[in-house]
């Protein structure tokens, strides 16, 4: 019996991928079908927000051109899947030419002719679900986001709104997009905002996108009040458009995995949160600048307090904060969260250093995450017995970013308005401990 394997991702399955199915198995007497996962898709940079591996595995088998249908989900696998199945014929579309000559060494290489004209990208914009995206701001968040969408299938940024006519028009032209300095003529242009504006400005941004019914990616801080964060996130619900906290650790790989790994028991009860974050910064800047709310509470907070919370919960009981201020911010900050069973805290720093790590201590063991921690793409779970330990590797990848954007588009395609990785209260939870600051309640000046 002839054993023949291809691989692919099968994302809107379509024509060409029939075609090339069909070919393949025609080479032989019985067809392979590897469709990859989404965690190896992810490492490849092809963030897909369309069909999830389930609903690509069920579009496959329904060709009925598959005897075999396999998950691929890591870099070398085809190596291990032909010796393990036997495989005589290696498939794959010509638009591969060349890149899997050496499999040779392991069984015969074809590559079939691609369909001409049609693409999962090419469905992807027929069915409109190629989104334009507008951003608010343009200054160093901004910058590192545009490069990020063009991973993300569906995501294509067209426009950027600045009041400042000259700070629009270098951004745009830096990324060949659009400037505008006047919000409406921007949002006519735009289905969805990315709002990575001063922090002052969000609640008015997000608002105001939301009433011209476009779905809302909001950078950190979110809102730096509970009553506004929930006002907006009612809007949303009323107007039945996403609205979304950029926090972007939330929504990484191995940040993720931290998060089910605790749930799932591995450190036994958690009993103490620790999560540090200090980037010195230099005047003039936007975060020393207390007209433009700077200081490290609003700067840092809430990624680290989203850590928190996502550990612990939103029920926690009391917090307090100790403070440095200088010239009208703080330049560190620590706070206390307490819970019944638990506590946690927090330090934040733009003009004191320290360590930025996480530390998850548990009844059975802790979760050491070392800095920058936000960027998590190592962790390490350690016991009494460190012949237990276990290191976890992730990568990271281009500015993290991307991830946040996957998540932002996929709960617009696939019309989810709450997201696991970040629930609407919890964002609610962060900008409330946000506001206890900003108003005082149990701050101590050091
Ligand atoms: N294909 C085709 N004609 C098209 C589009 C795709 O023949 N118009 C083929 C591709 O060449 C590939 C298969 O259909 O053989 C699956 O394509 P994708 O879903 O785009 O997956 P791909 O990224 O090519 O995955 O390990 C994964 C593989 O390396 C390839």
């Amino acid at each position: 019996m002839k054993k023949v394997i291809t691989y692919g991702t099968y994302d809107l399955l379509h024509q060409g991928h029939l075609n090339l199915l069909r070919r393949a198995k025609e080479l032989g007497d019985y067809l392979i079908v590897g469709v990859t996962s989404d965690s190896f898709d992810r490492g490849r940079g092809k963030l897909n927000v369309r069909n999830n591996v389930l609903e690509r595995v069920e579009a496959v088998k329904a060709t009925g051109y598959a005897d075999e249908v396999i998950i691929e989900d890591y870099l070398g696998q085809k190596i291990d899947d032909i010796q393990k199945y036997d495989v005589d014929i290696f498939a794959i579309g010509s638009d591969w030419e060349g890149k899997f000559d050496y499999l040779n060494e392991y069984c015969k290489v074809v590559y079939l002719a691609r369909t001409e004209g049609i693409s999962s990208t090419m469905l992807r914009a027929e069915s409109q679900s190629v989104y334009r995206v507008g951003i608010i701001g343009s200054g160093r968040i901004a910058n590192r986001f545009v490069p990020e969408t063009k991973v993300v299938n569906g995501a294509d940024v067209v426009a950027v709104l600045n009041p400042s006519a000259k700070d629009a028009k270098m951004f745009a032209t830096r990324h060949g997009i659009e400037a505008y300095i006047d919000f409406d003529s921007f949002i006519e242009n735009v289905d969805v905002v990315y709002v990575a504006s001063p922090h002052l400005t969000h609640y008015d941004y997000v608002k105001r996108s939301l009433l011209a019914s476009k779905h809302v990616l909001c950078e950190i801080p979110f809102m730096l009040s509970k009553a506004e964060a929930l006002e907006l996130y009612r809007l949303a619900e009323e107007r039945n458009l996403v609205l979304l906290e950029a926090s972007k650790t939330a929504y990484s790989p191995a940040f993720g995995h931290i998060v089910t790994l605790i749930k799932s028991g591995i450190i036994g009860d958690v009993v103490d949160v620790k999560a540090s974050l200090s980037k010195m910064v230099e005047p003039p800047i936007r975060e020393l600048d207390a007209q433009q709310a700077g200081g490290a509470m609003n700067e840092h907070a809430p990624l680290t307090l989203m850590a928190i919370i996502k550990l612990l919960g939103i029920d926690w009981k009391d917090v307090d904060f100790h403070t440095k201020r200088e010239n009208g911010v703080d330049i560190y900050t620590k706070g206390v969260i307490n819970y019944p069973h638990a506590t946690s805290s927090f330090t934040l720093g733009i003009g004191v250093k320290t360590e930025g790590n996480l530390v998850i201590s548990g009844t059975k063991g802790y979760v050491y995450v070392p800095a920058p921690w936000w960027l998590t793409s190592y962790f390490e779970v350690r016991y009494e017995d460190q012949t237990k330990n276990k290191k976890y590797f992730y990568s990271y990848d281009g500015e993290g970013l991307r991830y946040e954007i996957q998540e932002f588009l996929s709960m617009i395609v696939n019309d989810r308005r709450s997201c696991y990785k970040l629930r609407r209260r919890e964002s609610v939870a962060i900008a409330e401990i946000i506001e206890k600051y900003r108003n005082g309640e149990k701050v101590t000046e050091i």
